[in-house]
């Protein structure tokens, strides 16, 4: 097979390598994002089963005011950086209602799909043009070394839809304190969060009916083929995926159907996968608004408020630098 030069992630490799290497084999969740995980995730969205998405606009329709009065976003110039943008949907919400209001600020998207990003900045462009953008096509802990290059106005920092779910409890740690480090007394962070509930609800959203979600944890496999010359066959794996109430997570595999050697043409080398064995790809945590709480205060934060929807399911929490 030839692969395009061009087309070779120097990231996914390493990744490959690493991951495939352990016990039990495992690949970070942020390569589910390539232009068809972007689409599978939109449709994720729109899923009954996938409450995430609609409670947190339910938060942001029903209480914008509140949200911008306790963040002041009214009393002088700023800078809102949204990590992990993607396609703004509910993002454009609170954009709308700023822009209205007359608000003073520079949005800066930041997203590891370069697909979805500039997608993004298309569209609010057609919908908001008097709307200053600045995308930034980073990873998360990237876009933090960046940060301290933006103008020295305050930060308010969005980190929506659960994004911070994805992250394992060390790599959120990490990820807040380093965050804290980079910047200003008064900064303030905006975090939407999937709140601990019945084990019944999170599970449906992780294993639809319709494969949606199997689908997109699939989806991982397709892009090694395409972009490592690896040579999967998607029947042959399986997406499975369960809710662990004690830990909080939804962790998501995929698992080998039969004993199956895999050659990676552009790594040189196969790896093999027993009949049974898992390829662990995600974890979506679920927090409690206590462990929030501590989590925000070990990591440089105070909780200033949380916002919830009527359901209780959802929770965005408005943090200050200390
Ligand atoms: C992007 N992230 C917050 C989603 C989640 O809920 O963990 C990704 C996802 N995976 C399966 N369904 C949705």
């Amino acid at each position: 097979m030839q692969i395009k030069t061009q087309t070779v992630n120097i990231n996914l490799a390493k990744a490959v390598r690493e991951g495939f290497s352990k016990s039990p084999k495992s690949i970070s969740s942020m390569f589910l994002y390539d232009a068809e995980g972007d689409r599978l995730f939109q449709e994720i969205m729109k899923m009954p089963e996938y409450y995430l998405t609609r409670c947190e606009q339910e938060i942001f329709h029903m209480q914008k005011e509140e949200i911008f009065k306790e963040m002041r976003a009214f009393d002088e110039p700023f800078n809102l950086l949204e990590f992990g943008a993607g396609d703004g949907s509910k993002t454009k919400i609170l954009l709308r209602y700023l822009l209205e209001k007359g608000a003073n600020f520079t949005y800066y998207p930041v997203d590891i799909s370069e697909h979805i990003l500039s997608e993004l900045a298309y569209s609010l462009h057609e919908e908001m043009p008097a709307l200053k953008v600045h995308p930034m096509n980073f990873e998360y802990f990237d876009a933090i070394r960046q940060i301290t290059n933006l103008s020295r106005q305050r930060n308010i920092t969005l980190f929506l839809g659960s994004n911070m779910g994805n992250f394992t409890i060390e790599q959120g740690i990490d990820f807040y304190k380093n965050f804290a480090r980079k910047s200003k007394a008064g900064d303030l962070l905006f975090v939407g969060i999937d709140r601990r509930k019945s084990p019944y609800v999170i599970r449906k959203a992780y294993d639809d009916p319709l494969g949606i979600t199997a689908a997109f944890n699939l989806n991982l496999l397709r892009r090694m083929n395409r972009e490592l010359g690896a040579c999967f066959n998607l029947e042959a794996f399986r997406h499975y995926s369960f809710y662990e109430p004690v830990s909080g997570e939804v962790r998501s595999y995929l698992i080998s159907q039969k004993n199956q050697q895999v050659h990676f043409e552009v790594l040189e080398t196969q790896f093999f996968f027993a009949k049974d064995e898992l390829i662990h790809t995600e974890i979506s945590k679920k927090y409690s608004p206590e462990e929030i709480t501590r989590l925000a205060e070990e990591t440089g934060y105070k909780v200033l408020r949380h916002f919830t929807d009527g359901r209780q399911y959802f929770l965005n929490s408005l943090w200050e630098v200390k």
